[in-house]
């Protein structure tokens, strides 16, 4: 049977230069459907999409609430055309009844070891409507190397250099902050990756730089140092979500070729401070991610936090508006206090403000979101400090022999 895989375009953070990450949830379902099958994959944020192209089942992947509008109106013409379509991925699962009514199956849960059901019964003209496999975990030794043979590979570059490949080490978090979903989504529970899976995965990719997508890194103090210590001899470089802070834990991940991380900065205390300096001090790069119009935050609040972000000397600024998502704490509370403005999905990007803000308007918490890029981007642009980061990889690559070309590595490719 020939597939043809979907990851729908969503609107990109209006301050962010022009980039694309490969995919990671579509490549690892890929790899959750028998090898028999054929599969032609369509990114359309780096590809158009053929809808003439032949295809026997149409499976689309979306992973975010503002790429909603588009997986739906992909579905809906595809249908049209009479083609059958399943939908999954993280959107759809906090959408799904939404889902439901542009496809012919919507499918719930993780996929491997469950999507060969929805295959039988589509082969058999037996397709349900909702295949829910929320909660049965599937045994994380199944979870092979994700099909990165499908990307086209050249399209992920940035100005000519090769983006990072995405991979991950563990599901699940076992906290549940405010902002997120993914308690909902894993049921705030860590699972972790057998480690000589992790590895086999990690020597397939031939690219030595990686983002390790897991959402936090710190669940578990005695698993994130063993993770470091099996990887630090690929001699890999990547990017990850925060690190626990401790020092042995620090320097492994430094060791093991941690080149910088996403770390949320909530407030500008000294803990926040120290926190960013720990990372430095070990020659790892800081990106913030800053979620701006909190309930404590006015106007004042976030120009102070700016200044301290500049002061801290962060690498990279990543900020974004406090969003309500579905199946979030946050959009339990503001939905408790009505202060959710519109459920207009394409626009719940982070990029905008969706709700009442506390001590704010909703156009002054905009401009001060507009205020907190310019200012921070100001003295140097985004450009320049991602090429300086990207320098400090080039470095410790020299240093330990790793480097090579980072131009599209065209069809060198395989598994
Ligand atoms: C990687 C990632 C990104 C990457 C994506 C790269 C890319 N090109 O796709 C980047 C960095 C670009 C990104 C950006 C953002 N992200 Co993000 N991201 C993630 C992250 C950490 C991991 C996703 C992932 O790969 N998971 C691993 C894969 C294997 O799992 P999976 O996708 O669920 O796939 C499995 C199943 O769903 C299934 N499956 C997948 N597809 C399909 C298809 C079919 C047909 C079927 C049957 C099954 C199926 O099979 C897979 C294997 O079981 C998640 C958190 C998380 N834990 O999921 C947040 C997450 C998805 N992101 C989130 C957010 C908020 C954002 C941002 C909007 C804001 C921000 N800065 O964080 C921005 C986008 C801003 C913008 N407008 O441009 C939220 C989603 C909120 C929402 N409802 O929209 C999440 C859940 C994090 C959170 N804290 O809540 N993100
Ligand atoms: S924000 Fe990070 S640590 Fe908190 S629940 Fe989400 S994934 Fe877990």
């Amino acid at each position: 049977m020939k597939i043809k895989l979907v990851y729908p375009r969503w609107p990109k953070l209006p301050n962010q230069p022009e980039f694309h990450l490969p995919p990671h949830g579509p490549v690892v379902f890929a790899a959750a459907i028998p090898r028999e099958h054929e599969i032609s994959f369509c990114d359309e944020h780096v590809q158009t999409l053929d809808f003439a192209e032949s295809a026997d089942l149409i499976c689309i992947s979306c992973m975010l609430t503002c790429q909603t509008a588009r997986a739906w109106e992909i579905a809906d013409a595809y249908r049209a055309l009479g083609k059958k379509v399943v939908l999954g991925g993280i959107a759809t699962m906090l959408h799904a009844e939404e889902s439901a009514q542009h496809a012919d199956a919507v499918f719930i849960g993780e996929a491997e070891g469950h999507f060969e059901k929805v295959l039988a019964d589509f082969e058999r003209g037996e397709l349900k409507k909702t295949y829910n496999f929320f909660g049965q975990w599937p045994d994380l030794r199944d979870v092979g190397p994700a099909r990165r043979d499908i990307l086209n590979r050249e399209a992920y570059n940035y100005r000519g250099v090769q983006m990072v490949d995405l991979v991950h080490c563990s599901r699940g978090c076992r906290f549940d902050c405010f902002p997120c979903c993914v308690a909902y989504l894993g049921g705030q529970k860590f699972r972790p990756r057998p480690f000589e899976r992790v590895i086999e995965e990690l020597e397939s990719i031939p690219n030595n730089r990686l983002f390790i997508v897991d959402n936090s890194l710190a669940q578990d103090d005695d698993w994130e140092r063993e993770l470091f210590r099996a990887i630090a001899p690929l001699k890999k470089k990547w990017v990850s979500h925060p690190i626990r802070d401790k020092d042995d834990i620090l320097d492994l991940a430094a060791e093991a070729g941690c080149w910088y991380v996403y770390q949320s900065v909530i407030d500008t205390s000294d803990f926040m401070r120290t926190r960013i300096k720990r990372y430095h001090d070990r020659g790892i790069g800081v990106e913030g991610t800053i979620i701006l119009g909190l309930d404590d935050h006015d106007e004042d609040y976030i120009k102070r936090l700016v200044d301290f972000l500049l002061e801290c000397r962060l690498d990279l600024a990543e900020f974004t508006v406090v969003t309500p998502f579905p199946h979030t704490p946050i959009r339990a509370k503001m939905e408790r206090e009505g202060r959710i403005l519109h459920n207009d999905w394409k626009r719940y990007t982070a990029g905008e403000t969706v709700f009442k803000p506390a001590k704010m308007s909703v156009d002054k918490l905009n401009e001060m979101y507009q205020y907190a890029w310019d200012t921070f981007y100001r003295d140097e642009p985004k450009e320049i400090k991602m090429g300086k980061l990207y320098r400090r990889v080039l470095e410790k690559e020299m240093a330990d022999g790793t480097f090579r070309s980072h131009r599209a590595t065209g069809g060198k490719w395989g598994h």
